[in-house]
């Protein structure tokens, strides 16, 4: 069983965002136990500040040490990093994180038993944060998000599908597709014509070691076009 809590401003995010398909089947089948927590739970003042303004000046507002150095505690029992034992993970999602891949992916759904993902907003997290309690700063890509929520999703969703059990045992194959480093080649379905577009003749031939080959080679192409970072490494 993975224990996932979420440490969030918006709670509400994430509502839904784990109650439909292989999330919601795996926590179902009790692989996975998800929580967002409202970081403001975790303040003491009258007005639940969680933030404030930056040392040294500039725009924005900084997200303050207080409580999500409690949330960790409670959530962990750990007043430190050096306190953490091998199964637990701090996620910080940042702009300034290692880029999230299926690697690392893979490497929490097969060592971590208890994830907590700390979700930044405004112009960013007070560096002790980083510095005393996270075990990985990540990031989903090279784009400007509204604050670290939806990669928190993305990235749950990519860890839950790679608990053994989580995906039926026909799916699970699929999922190497990607690391093996090309893209999916296309897929068609009925009907064989559509609005004057056709399905290739070879697809619909009955003849399995054509069809493997030209997946091989679509793929490949897709690949050159799409992704042709892919084909050079
Ligand atoms: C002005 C400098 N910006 C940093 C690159 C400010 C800034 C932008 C976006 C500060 C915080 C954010 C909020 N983004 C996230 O918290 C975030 C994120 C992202 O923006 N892109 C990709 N992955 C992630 S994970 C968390």
């Amino acid at each position: 069983m993975l224990r996932c809590d979420i440490i969030t401003i918006f709670p509400a995010f994430f509502r839904e965002a784990f109650d439909h398909g292989i999330i919601r089947r795996a926590r179902k089948a009790g692989l996975m136990e998800i929580k967002a927590h409202d970081l403001r739970g975790w303040t003491n003042d009258k007005h639940h500040m969680v933030d404030d303004r930056p040392f040294g000046g500039g725009d924005g507002m900084v997200l303050k040490p207080e409580p999500i150095f409690t949330a960790v505690e409670d959530l962990t029992g750990a007043t430190r990093r050096d306190d953490y034992n091998d199964k637990l993970r701090v996620v910080l999602l940042s702009p300034q994180g290692r880029v999230l891949t299926q690697s690392l992916a893979e490497d929490f759904a097969k060592n971590a038993e208890h994830l907590v993902l700390i979700c930044g907003r405004y112009e960013g997290v007070d560096e002790r944060v980083a510095e005393a309690l996270v075990t990985d700063e990540v990031s989903i890509g090279d784009y400007v998000l509204s604050g670290g929520e939806p990669a928190a999703v993305v990235l749950v969703d990519a860890v839950v599908r790679l608990l053994p059990g989580a995906l039926g045992s026909e799916t699970s194959a699929l999922n190497e597709s990607f690391s093996a480093g090309l893209l999916d080649c296309p897929h068609y379905t009925r009907p064989p014509e559509f609005r004057g577009m056709q399905v290739p003749d070879v697809l619909v031939s009955g003849n399995h070691g054509e069809i493997a080959r030209w997946r091989r080679e679509a793929a490949i192409e897709k690949t050159r076009r799409n992704r042709p970072d892919l084909l050079s490494n």
